[in-house]
């Protein structure tokens, strides 16, 4: 089986290593599935062939023999049941490891997002601190229910699998955050997915991707 993943050639350093292509990497690493890279640079992501595959220009997009699809959470529920170690054992770790990969990209991945990028990507605007502050507030409610419902759980659906990556992907957004040190249960959960060597092959993998696509000028900085 040929499995394909489209990552960005190259981004500035403070992306690299949080690029979302690191998902599907990731998972495929837990699974020990090879895979190929289809470099997004170049002006590519606004062609009618990248877009065909990834309608918004984005990335991951993914593709095997069988199928091809985008959305990380989309990829990675495909991924699982390709892999003994990250398929669901039965109807209810499926239901639930469904249910927990939409809520980490839809409950708790805006809040992260509203509280971090407008600093990054507004950064000296005058709005920006209480736009942080409300962000806060609602995202912190929602790592309280979070926390709740991990309980005293090592995974998510109580055997690690996809659901972790992707909502682990989305915590290690605040892990410089003093929000998270709230939280120290949310806290140790990220530390254990993040220990896991697959993670570490994965960021590898993504962090070479960019060193052999550097620009000129970025490889001799
Ligand atoms: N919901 C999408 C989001 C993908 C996404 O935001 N990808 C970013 C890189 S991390 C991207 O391609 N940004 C460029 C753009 O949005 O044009 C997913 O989870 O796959």
């Amino acid at each position: 089986m040929t499995i394909e993943i489209s990552a960005f050639a190259w981004v500035p350093p403070f992306a690299q290593g949080y690029v979302k292509d690191l998902r599907p990497r990731w998972a495929l690493a837990e699974a020990g599935i090879d895979y190929t890279v289809s470099l997004v640079g170049n002006g590519r992501a606004d062609t009618p062939e990248y877009r065909a595959w990834q309608p918004f220009g984005q990335v991951p997009a993914y593709r095997d023999d069988e199928v091809e699809l985008f959305e990380s959470g989309a990829i990675l529920l495909h991924i699982a049941q390709k892999s003994p170690a990250l398929a669901p054992r039965d109807k209810q770790e499926a239901a639930t490891t469904t249910a927990w990969v939409f809520s980490a990209l839809n409950a708790i991945e805006p809040k992260v997002d509203n509280m971090i990028l407008p600093a990054i990507f507004h950064p000296g605007e005058p709005w920006i601190e209480g736009a942080r502050a409300a962000a806060e507030d609602i995202l912190r409610l929602r790592l309280n229910s979070l926390s709740n419902a991990l309980g005293e759980k090592d995974w998510l659906t109580g055997r690690f699998g996809v659901a972790d990556i992707v909502m682990a992907s989305v915590l290690r957004g605040l892990q410089d955050e003093p929000i998270l040190r709230d939280f120290p249960r949310l806290a140790a959960y990220l530390k254990r997915c993040l220990a896991r060597p697959a993670f570490d092959a994965a960021i590898k993998a993504q962090l070479a991707t960019f060193a052999e696509n550097a620009p000129p000028e970025a490889a001799a900085s």
